[in-house]
């Protein structure tokens, strides 16, 4: 895989301050040595903080700030992710005892709570680091996506048998595609910042594949697919990979744990990672549906959930990455046409070079879809 090399970034020594008031709130030991911006995902602000025991050992933590234009009840989101930690922490240590490695924990905070209100508010929690991995951006190779799907899989095993009523759902239509299509329909027709005309091929595109928006959810009303507790963010960076031995060994990024369909999970993961394309690469000649990968993903993926997938859920899974890449193309291209509201960008049409990316995707996967669900079915059978 491709590193993310920009992943930590340095900070001032106010900000550095201000990362070590959070952590001082927070039931961890030693003192504070320093801190680090972390690049992760287009949503909330993420922080390293260093700290050093009284036997001189330094710990990493993770401190992140929750986004509350993006979750508008972050305790609800809070709530989830407590959930879902010890829920996996328990299965992890009682259940499958062989898996060992590194889970996804939080530290308690002033309050007894497992969050703390930030000195100029917002909702902070504190997480361990995961040591001696990285995440990355673009899989190289079927070994990597294979470790990744697998380890996805892994994920909806372990919470295969958490309730979904335990669960909140904090982003209502999350998975909606037919909504996130009519909200689009709803932001073309103001056209608040007249973007509109110069999008208007990709408009079209878009508008041409109304008919498949409501694929999935259908299957669920007609008693098809079940509803399950799904990660609902499952893209390949989402995933920490052992630095030395390429390994998958945890995945993060638990905000969008809520009740939902598998197929957006695995959907998620073919639309990050069969691309060798960065999701904002301008260059759209690089954004391909590399077969290869797709079959690892497949293969990581059933190994891990085969057992519980139903036969319509797998027919599906090629289908999945179509619909997928086409909601979140939907989403970036809604919010271009907003103002960039939404996704943080980092220069000028942002967000329209990822909704560009995500739609040649689309594209890539219409022209291989036959065999990739093929592919999909010629592993179940061979499993059976
Ligand atoms: C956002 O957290 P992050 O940046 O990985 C978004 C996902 C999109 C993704 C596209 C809460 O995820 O839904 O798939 O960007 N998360 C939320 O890269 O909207
Ligand atoms: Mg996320």
């Amino acid at each position: 895989m491709v590193p993310n090399e920009t992943r930590v970034n340095k900070v001032t020594a106010e900000v550095s301050e201000a990362i070590s008031l959070i952590g001082n709130q927070f039931a961890i030991q030693g003192e504070y040595v320093e801190g680090h911006e972390i690049e992760s995902g287009h949503i909330n602000t993420t922080y390293m903080a260093t700290y050093e025991s009284p036997d001189g050992v330094r710990y990493r933590y993770i401190l992140q700030r929750i986004n509350q234009n993006v979750f508008k009840n972050p305790l609800a989101v809070m709530r989830n992710v407590e959930c879902v930690t010890r829920h996996i922490n328990w299965k992890v240590l009682r259940v499958k005892k062989d898996l060992g490695g590194q889970t996804l924990n939080l530290y308690p905070g002033r309050g007894g709570r497992f969050w703390v209100e930030g000195p100029n508010g917002g909702i902070w929690r504190c997480y361990n680091c995961i040591e001696g991995c990285q995440t990355y951006d673009v899989v190289e190779n079927t070994r990597q996506a294979y470790q990744a799907a697998r380890a996805f899989g892994s994920f909806q095993d372990l919470v295969s048998d958490l309730p979904a009523s335990e669960l909140e759902e904090t982003i209502p239509g999350f998975h909606d595609t037919p909504q996130r299509f009519q909200r689009l329909m709803q932001v073309a027709d103001e056209d608040p910042l007249g973007r509109l005309e110069s999008v208007r091929s990709e408009f079209e595109f878009i508008q041409s594949r109304e008919g498949i928006t409501g694929v999935l959810l259908k299957l669920h009303q007609e008693g098809k697919i079940p509803e399950r507790v799904t990660h609902n963010d499952t893209k390949i960076n989402n995933v920490m990979i052992d630095t030395e031995t390429d390994a998958a060994v945890c995945v993060i990024d638990l905000d969008t744990v809520m009740p939902g369909l598998s197929l957006y999970d695995f959907g998620d993961l073919v639309r990050s990672a069969v691309s060798p394309a960065e999701e904002d690469e301008r260059d759209l000649s690089k954004v391909q549906m590399r077969m290869p990968i797709y079959e690892a993903l497949v293969e990581g993926y059933l190994d891990a959930a085969g057992d519980f997938l139903n036969d319509m859920e797998v027919d599906h899974l090629a289908f999945s990455g179509k619909l997928i890449t086409l909601e979140i193309g939907i989403r970036f291209l809604t919010d271009y046409l907003e103002g960039d509201v939404y996704f943080k960008t980092q220069r000028e049409q942002h967000n329209l070079d990822r909704a560009r990316t995500q739609l040649t995707l689309v594209a890539r996967i219409e022209e291989q879809e036959e065999a990739m669900v093929k592919f999909a079915q010629k592993v179940r059978r061979g499993r059976k």
